[in-house]
């Protein structure tokens, strides 16, 4: 049964399993939505790599880092780790989230259980920290699973292994602590029904070469979620990281690989769309329809997917502008949607002209530079029959063992103009 025959990933000596069915979704989803959120919102800051973002919220005041009077003793209300005692987004309604992420074209949605502050978004029996203590009480990763399941979105956890709260992590006391972790990952995936993905999230020097017990991890994981998708980020908090740093699950920007669930089989690039920050942040900068459109196309176009994450506000709701920016997405997936998702990667090299995707005997053209509307791409095995634009418009194709070329009427779409190609049988 699942769990119990692992087979390595040569890349990270880790043991992973997943069948040809359990990746089939994933690959064919394209898009996802990544959510952070929790008592972290009640500053407008981020809870990156630096523990300093745990400094008090109220001093923050917008004062950049190196204005904070970071000497100053902090009154009990201000200390960050007392912030969810003040955490109750009335306004939070799981169906919304749900709602906007299918409004989006996004087929999965993974949630932020626990990030690196250690608070716990579920009601969990290992440590007070967590989302029943708080005014609101409620248990979002519950409420979230169930209304992802009635929306039809697969769902994830996003599972922080870095723990700014706890004691045993913080004094480095590594099996007191894996004992916390196994017992909560144990929880997430008994309480909450099927679990589509765990996204573990941390590494960096100092959590590499603890002694881990990462392929029992994985095994009690594999028991408890059969078909389950496990991303690359626990590999290296093993120390499993071999060689250069391209083994760390580097990650975040599109151009990098990221989260790769199996060897060569499934990847995903993730990226916030307001502020480079993943939790709230007010007024902040918001990443454009156009760059959207081409982080999604190019990641599905390498054969992977977009996971796009946004930051709630403390009240429980996702800002209007960046919902509004999802629906737009969303609009342009109702109309482009079989270009991208039950796709694979195309046959032929991205590069500035854009790229291209695959399924069954179509091939489409991603095109987002080709003033002339010509291509000349590098020779294609497979026998072209036909070339048109997709939805409308006229194209014409050349192949040689040589090239390929392709011509077309007009450039008639402000992003991307889609060619397709029909190879024969
Ligand atoms: O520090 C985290 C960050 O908050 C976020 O969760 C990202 C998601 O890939 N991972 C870490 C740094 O990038």
């Amino acid at each position: 049964s699942p769990g119990d025959f692992l087979w390595a990933d040569e890349d990270l000596g880790l043991p992973w399993r997943c069948s040809e069915q359990d990746i089939q979704w994933f690959t064919d989803a394209a898009f996802g939505m990544f959510i952070h959120w929790g008592p972290v919102s009640l500053t407008g800051g981020e809870l990156s790599w630096s523990r300093d973002a745990k400094r008090p919220f109220d001093i923050h005041d917008g004062k950049p880092p190196s204005e904070l009077d970071w000497n100053r003793t902090l009154t009990d209300k201000e200390k960050y780790d007392n912030l969810y005692k003040q955490f109750n987004p009335v306004k939070f309604d799981a169906d919304e989230w749900a709602a906007l992420a299918k409004d989006a074209g996004m087929k999965y949605m993974v949630f932020t259980a626990k990030h690196h502050d250690g608070f716990s978004n579920f009601h969990t029996r290992y440590s007070d920290y967590n989302i029943a203590n708080t005014p609101f009480k409620r248990d979002i990763v519950k409420e979230l699973a169930e209304s992802c399941r009635r929306h039809k979105l697969k769902f994830g956890v996003y599972y922080s292994q870095r723990d700014w709260y706890h004691p045993a992590y913080l004094r480095g006391d590594n099996s007191e602590y894996e004992e916390f972790m196994f017992n909560q990952i144990r929880e997430l995936l008994s309480s909450y029904g099927r679990i589509d993905i765990i996204w573990f999230d941390s590494f960096g020097e100092s959590d590499l070469g603890k002694d881990w017990h990462i392929p029992e991890l994985i095994s009690m994981i594999r028991r408890l979620q059969p078909g389950i998708l496990v991303n690359n980020r626990l590999a290296v908090l093993a120390g499993y990281n071999k060689g250069p740093r391209k083994y760390w699950g580097d990650f975040d920007t599109p151009e990098q690989r990221i989260g790769k669930y199996q060897p060569e089989r499934a990847w995903e690039s993730c990226i916030t769309l307001a502020g480079h920050q993943w939790s709230w942040k007010p007024d902040a900068e918001m990443l454009s329809l156009p760059q959207c459109i081409d982080m999604l196309v190019s990641c599905v176009c390498g054969g992977g997917n977009l996971l796009l994450n946004v930051g709630p506000m403390p009240t429980g709701q996702i800002e209007p502008r960046q919902a509004q920016r999802l629906r737009e997405i969303g609009s342009r997936l109702e109309k482009y949607g079989e270009t991208l998702y039950n796709t694979k990667a195309g046959p032929f090299k991205p590069g500035d002209w854009g790229g291209s995707t695959q399924s069954g005997n179509r091939i489409y053209l991603h095109v987002k530079d080709a003033p002339e509307c010509r291509l000349t791409l590098e020779p294609l095995e497979r026998k072209i029959v036909s070339a048109e634009m997709f939805k409308h418009g006229s194209a014409r194709f050349n192949q040689s063992d040589e090239c390929v070329e392709i011509t077309w009427d007009s450039n008639n779409n402000r992003y991307r103009n889609v060619i397709i190609l029909t190879c024969g049988e």
